[in-house]
């Protein structure tokens, strides 16, 4: 593949505010010797990737000690061990870990350098592979930066190619299933082709993102990033910019972006914003309605008044809440989503029709809504969230937003799944001593049916369930983990594949359709 080469900006705004003080102490000296030709003068990544807190994320400080001292098979990382002494090894992870000290800028011009081309794709005009390519799956691992392509009928791989390293946030489909879109936490956006099983392109949009979603029409993929605070779109077929928003609030405030999500029935964005007490409505129907783009304070007039109006194709349209809000549930119709609030404690309800907070749910304990599932019961249609930080999974009615049952489990969640043809509920448990199991709950009565444990002291978590709901399938979150395939129906396990920590796998047919018993 060729890369075309470009002198980043931001090098240089780094250099002016100051990073040569830095380079005084020991470990950044050894990091300029060692580390900087992969992985950028600036830590923000070259050939190898970003080595800043915000990708480094969750990894602690003795495994990148590890990684430093043996390095990493499959990849270029080298091992230091007989290059660097213990300390000096212990020191660099410390300091990778430690803030960068100053905001790195990501032009227009940055992202379209970055972008590298896959001279040897071929694009098929149908599958070359005999498998319902409606029941595929996506498999991602982690463990070792990898993705499987699945046969979600026979369980078979097909394909098993590298991705970027730490991918985070589900993949997102084209809405004709064909290609796929992989964002790293680092701010690769990565373009592949399912029916040749080749890599298109990939595009890097941001230093450090959180996750992409995909317009309705499949034209466009918005990328929300912390670093720099931006949310870019791009063009899903050639990976060039469309726009960028800087992620400035109403009252001229930055903010980090949180997350972007698709909202199929309004056929727009919404944008999650992490420090700014507001949510965006991006349209992306080019036939789309005026807008206010939102309210400032006029001192002249002494009164609010009205942005621009926008109209069209990216419109946007602001939210204001009373305080920020994270992590995002949709009612089925998108005309209601539930955020968690800053505390912890509380889902706020607003309406995206009416633009407000319109209810407040009490959910002590960290709900982790962007797990949240629904479906009916009694009539009503409720929702499913687990708890970050208490061993509950609550369900809340979604007509009148009262928490009908708390259901106890053996301990925090992450992940829940269910599917339309399924009358199961699975919920993984994936902090504490019981993160080996994984609880199966009766979707009519709300009572835990089943507690499986798949393999004794190994992590559990992430459900994903086939195209019609017969199998779930289950990670065995570890680097020498696995997929396990159950039967939802007997709960009894048919199929174990080897795997290198899969953090999440991913339907298309569920996906494309948005399934209710599954991310979107
Ligand atoms: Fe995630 C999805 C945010 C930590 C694995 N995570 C998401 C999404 C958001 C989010 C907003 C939905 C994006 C989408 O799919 O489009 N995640 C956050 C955080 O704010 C948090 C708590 C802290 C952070 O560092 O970002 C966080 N997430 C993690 C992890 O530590 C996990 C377990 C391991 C990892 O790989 O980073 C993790 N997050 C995942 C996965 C999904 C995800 C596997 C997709 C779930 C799905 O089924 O769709």
């Amino acid at each position: 593949m060729k890369r075309r080469i470009v002198t980043s900006s931001f090098i240089l705004i780094a250099a002016l505010l100051g990073l040569g003080a830095k380079a005084r102490s020991e470990p950044a000296t050894i990091y300029a010797g060692q580390c900087a030709s992969c992985h950028g003068e600036t830590r923000l990544g070259g050939t190898g990737p970003a080595l800043i807190p915000e990708t480094l994320g969750r990894m602690k400080a003795d495994a990148i000690a590890d990684t430093i001292r043996n390095g990493r098979v499959q990849t270029q990382m080298p091992a230091f061990a007989e290059t660097l002494s213990p300390e000096d090894i212990e020191a660099l992870a410390a300091y990778v870990k430690s803030p960068l000290g100053f905001a790195p800028q990501w032009s227009e011009a940055d992202i379209a350098a970055s972008r590298i081309d896959n001279p040897d794709y071929r694009p098929a005009n149908k599958p070359l592979f005999a498998a319902d390519p409606m029941n595929l799956f996506i498999v991602v691992e982690t463990g070792d930066h990898h993705a499987t392509l699945l046969d979600g009928d026979r369980f078979e791989p097909i394909a098993r190619f590298p991705t970027r390293f730490a991918l985070h946030g589900g993949p997102k489909y084209s809405p004709d299933g064909r290609f796929v879109y992989f964002m790293s936490r680092d701010g690769w956006v990565t373009k592949y082709d399912i029916w040749s099983m080749q890599q298109v392109a990939e595009v890097r949009a941001g230093l450090n993102s959180r996750n992409i979603a995909l317009s309705r029409d499949g034209r466009h993929i918005a990328v929300a990033n912390y670093l720099p605070n931006t949310l870019v779109i791009l063009s899903a077929q050639d990976l060039s910019v469309e726009r960028i928003f800087e992620a400035v609030d109403a009252k001229g405030a930055p903010s980090r972006v949180s997350a972007v999500y698709q909202a199929r029935p309004r056929d727009s964005f919404i944008v999650a914003l992490k420090d700014a007490p507001e949510l965006w409505e991006i349209a992306t129907d080019p036939d789309a309605k005026p807008v206010h783009t939102g309210f400032v304070h006029s001192f002249e007039k002494g009164m609010e008044e009205a942005l621009a109006v926008e109209k069209g194709l990216f419109a946007r349209r602001r939210i204001a809440l009373s305080a920020p809000l994270d992590d995002f549930f949709f009612s089925p119709d998108y005309s209601n989503l539930i955020g968690s609030s800053r505390d912890g404690d509380r889902g706020v309800v607003v309406n995206l029709h009416v633009g407000r907070e319109i209810a407040e749910i009490p959910l002590p304990g960290l709900p982790h809504l962007g797990s949240g599932i629904s479906w009916m019961w009694q009539g009503r249609r409720v929702m499913a969230t687990p708890h970050l930080k208490e061993a509950r999974i609550s369900i809340i009615a979604m007509d009148d937003w009262s928490v009908v049952k708390t259901i106890p489990t053996f301990g925090p969640g992450f992940f829940m799944r269910s599917h339309d043809n399924s009358e199961h509920v699975w919920a993984d448990v994936f902090f504490g001593p019981n993160r080996d199991v994984m609880h199966v709950i009766d979707k009519q009565t709300l009572e835990i049916v089943a507690t499986l444990r798949p393999e004794p002291g190994k992590t559990a978590a992430h459900v994903e369930f086939d195209r019609n709901g017969r199998h779930a399938l289950v990670s065995l979150w570890e680097d020498d983990g696995a997929l396990i395939v159950y039967d939802d129906k007997t709960l009894k396990e048919i199929k174990r594949l080897p795997m290198r920590k899969p953090s999440g796998k991913y339907n298309v047919w569920n996906k494309i359709n948005f399934e209710d018993g599954t991310s979107h």
